[in-house]
């Protein structure tokens, strides 16, 4: 019993503090060598940012991507597989109202790829790989 607590306890701390190191990661200070510029798509009156904007990303360079849904109903956002791998497939899982989902768009090949939300066939935009 007493090991079966250390044992949580340390495994508490491993994911608290990969998480701590992936969150710095993403926030670095601009002065720092590593940039992250972030895409934050908003789901609210079911569009992504009142118009699904396109997304345009360089090929091979991962960007962070926050999906927030402020709406009242579930959202999601998915990116569907690819058959020739040229990006990283994305799934938020269902978010309701007030939940966040932090990921990153990641790009192998140009091309023009979809997000869309599974719930609501209207939800969907682009992603330009370039
Ligand atoms: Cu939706």
């Amino acid at each position: 019993m007493r090991n079966n607590i250390i044992a949580i306890i340390a495994i508490s701390f491993l994911t608290v503090g990969s998480l701590w190191g992936i969150g710095n990661l993403l926030n670095s200070d601009p002065d720092e060598e590593l940039q992250v510029e972030g895409i934050l798509l908003i789901a609210q009156r079911s569009t992504f940012n009142g118009t699904n904007p396109d997304i345009l990303v360089s090929v091979d360079v991962p960007t962070k991507l926050v999906v927030r849904n402020d709406d009242v109903v579930t959202h999601d956002l998915r990116v569907d597989e690819q058959e020739n791998g040229g990006i990283t497939s994305i799934n938020t899982a269902p978010l309701r109202g007030g939940q966040n989902f932090l990921t990153a768009i990641v790009a192998s090949h140009p091309g023009t790829y979809e997000y869309y939300c599974w719930y609501h066939p209207q939800m969907r935009g682009k992603i330009i790989a370039q």
